[in-house]
């Protein structure tokens, strides 16, 4: 059996009906509800499989085809009824012979606190009040009925007195019992509790609109309640609804336990859910405890909660207290600071990231939500800002949940104003006005000023220095942070140009380091070109792109003047790095920098033309097949190509070696047959370090 219950749609008609008598197959038909119902139980509401999902599906259709043969025995508390009726062309009303109340409220430690004092006063008790808590789900209030432990009726809440009769949906509600199991049920029993949607379940369902462009959900509480106002209870049983109960309505002929806690104990054996972070405490200070632990589990659980309801334990200090209006005296909800908040989008601003990725940023009216107060919200990108049809003078309904950004969530648009303005994105970039660039099928936009935009600086700088760029000795990302923050350097040229003194001046750096840092950096100035090209950090340039560039274009001149065709003419480099390596150049900005580099000196030997026939693996064809654990196939080919050797799809007799990864199938068959040589990938890295490539160094 499956979470989403294939079974209970399952209209199959088996042909395996049973050849027994009606007295023999009433009795089948018992074992079998006896068998599903402890089966649904053990899975639904004990999260502990009892049997494998094909066994539960033969009972289930054994029992099926048993009902199908003598209708009689089909009963409606039967496991088979859980979906099935046509739908309601409108719900009936039910009156709650015990009215459904509501809870008061706790927002702070002082109302818990005026809370138990005045439950300590009304009992006439010093004592320590016995408390029963649990978390207050975020869902919807339903009445179950039983009628001698048959699910005979499910309603709202509705106005507490009146609500509708949704018996149909609340059917479906894997987690609720048809029949109780155990003994002893009360002829006539009401159990109230939450009806919810697991935060999975409702981003599940909220994917399948998105992919439909259907209207989301705006939360698990309004798709439960949704999901429950189905008139086809067809709908409502895919939905993936919980039930957890949480108090006695009413109950006729049967005593139950004198305590809250324990009537939810019998509520367990009986069948329900009952929520498993429930503890009894004592005293208003054990109440806090428990609101605090819950505050920092909240994020981590599996539901939305919105706080904690405590009640007084005692069901005869229950009485005792009674009721004022429509609440009871004897408990209360403290609750969670709200998560969600309205205000309004005052402006938005463009921040530029370490990498140079552009994020919209809403600047808001300031407003209290999820305990602290948000005057920034991120709007993540253009295509969000589009998604939420956001406008700057909107109402807007700010979401910040645990420490987690505060997100704009969705627009109030019936408070939409006349002159609310469209969000433009930047053309130039607000830190060093280099353009913005976008490429096409990418949602984020960056700065194309990598290596001048401030708000790169740090990383650009730290990656410029590093062992497999210009390997400048010493200069670790501490000392690039602090070079920066003195203002000593601005961009990767003021390198060459710093002063012993200034150096020396740094925090922790004795005269002897600032003089081998100096060294390192005059050091670095003679590298190569494939160095170099790496160190400029352009987008999607690594090690081994930059050695192909290099043996491809052998100086700067040539790669700086190369167009989009010469560029993707380079082993490795595909349109969209060409275009990254386009952008770079041209940008003045960088054409500057890299100027200035080579006016500080920077050097490399004259690269050697390796025309085809003058690199190692010149004239030889591979084959790369299968998945290499420590690389792609793309660079492994992109390796063997920069070493002269052609790479080919498919295996023939004109093939050299195969590199043959894990998984390899048809091709490696094949080279065996033919006697190629076969590379695992152990011996391609020799093969690679070999002719001076050593991957992931
Ligand atoms: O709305 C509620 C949520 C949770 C409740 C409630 C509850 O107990 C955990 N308990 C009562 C008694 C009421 N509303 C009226």
């Amino acid at each position: 059996m499956s979470p989403d219950q294939p079974s209970l749609f399952d209209e199959s008609n088996a042909d395996n009906a049973p050849s027994m008598g009606l007295a023999q197959s009433r009795e089948r038909a018992a074992e079998l509800h006896e068998q599903l119902h402890q089966a649904n139980h053990a899975y639904f509401v004990l999260d502990d499989p009892s049997l494998p999902d094909a066994e539960y599906d033969r009972l289930f259709h054994e029992l099926k085809d048993i009902e199908r043969q003598f209708p009689q025995l089909l009963s409606t508390d039967s496991p088979t009824q859980r979906v099935g009726a046509i739908p309601l062309s409108q719900f009936s009303q039910v009156s709650h012979e015990v009215a459904m109340l509501s809870l008061d409220n706790a927002f702070n430690q002082e109302d818990m606190h005026e809370f138990n004092r005045r439950v300590s006063g009304r009992l006439d008790s010093s004592a320590a009040i016995e408390y029963a808590c649990e978390p207050k789900l975020d869902g919807i209030a339903v009445s179950l009925l039983y009628a001698d432990g048959v699910l005979v009726r499910g309603a709202t809440r509705g106005d507490g007195s009146v609500g509708e009769n949704i018996t149909q949906n609340i059917r479906t509600v894997a987690s609720i019992p048809l029949k109780l199991l155990g003994s002893a049920h009360p002829p006539l029993l009401e159990v109230r509790g939450e009806v919810y949607m697991p935060k999975s379940s409702f981003e599940s369902l909220n994917n399948l609109a998105r992919e439909n462009n259907e209207k989301e959900f705006v939360n698990p509480r309004n798709a439960a309640a949704g999901s429950l106002r189905q008139l086809d209870a067809k709908i409502t049983a895919h939905r993936r609804l919980e039930f957890c109960c949480y108090s006695l309505g009413r109950v006729e002929g049967a005593e139950m336990p004198p305590k809250h806690s324990e009537i939810l104990a019998q509520f367990s054996r009986w069948g329900f859910k009952t929520n498993a972070e429930s503890r009894v405490v004592q005293g208003v200070e054990g109440c806090l405890a428990y609101y605090q632990q819950l505050a920092e589990k909240r994020h981590g659980l599996s539901y939305e909660i919105d706080g904690i309801v405590f009640k007084v334990n005692q069901i005869a200090q229950q009485q005792q207290l009674g009721f004022v209006s429509r609440a009871p005296r004897w408990a209360i909800a403290h609750k969670f600071p709200a998560q969600e908040e309205m205000t309004v989008l005052e402006g938005v601003d463009f921040q530029v990231g370490r990498t140079g990725a552009i994020t919209p940023v809403a600047r808001l009216k300031p407003v209290f939500v999820g305990g602290v107060t948000v005057s920034n919200a991120t709007l993540h990108n253009m295509d969000e800002i589009k998604r939420l049809d956001v406008r700057i003078g909107d109402t807007v309904v700010i979401h910040r949940a645990g420490d987690v950004i505060p997100k704009v969530a969705r627009v109030v648009l019936e408070k939409r104003p006349a002159n609310a303005q469209h969000i433009q994105m930047l053309s130039r970039c607000p830190v060093c006005d280099s353009h913005i660039e976008r490429l096409a099928g990418e949602v984020i936009a960056r700065c194309a000023g990598g290596l001048v935009c401030g708000a790169q600086r740090k990383e650009a700088i730290k990656h410029f220095a590093s062992r497999k760029a210009m390997d400048v000795d010493g200069l670790g990302d501490k000392i690039v942070e602090q070079l920066v923050d003195e203002h000593l350097i601005s961009s990767f040229v003021d390198l060459y140009s710093l002063a012993l003194d200034s150096v020396a001046q740094l925090e922790r750096m004795a005269q002897k380091s600032a003089q081998n840092l100096l060294a390192a950096i005059e050091d670095s100035k003679k590298t190569t070109l494939a160095k170099f090209l790496y160190s400029l950090g352009i987008r999607e340039v690594g090690v081994t792109t930059a050695q192909n560039l290099e043996g491809h274009f052998l100086d700067m001149a040539a790669l700086r003047e190369a167009d989009l065709a010469a560029l993707t003419a380079v082993p490795d480099v595909g349109p969209i790095v060409a275009q990254h390596i386009l952008n770079f150049f041209a940008e003045p900005h960088n054409q500057v920098v890299i100027d200035g580099l080579l006016e500080a000196g920077i050097h490399w030997p004259e690269v050697a033309v390796k025309t085809a026939e003058h690199l190692p693996l010149a004239k030889q064809t591979f084959v790369v097949t299968g998945t290499l654990s420590l690389m792609g196939r793309d660079e492994a080919k992109g390796y063997l190509q920069s070493l002269g050797a052609k790479v080919a799809g498919s295996v023939s007799a004109k093939t050299h070696a195969l590199v043959a990864g894990e998984k390899a199938g048809s091709k490696l068959k094949k080279a065996q047959d033919l006697d190629i040589e076969i590379l695992d990938e152990e011996a391609f890295i020799r093969l690679l370090a070999a002719h001076g490539i050593h991957h992931g160094q």
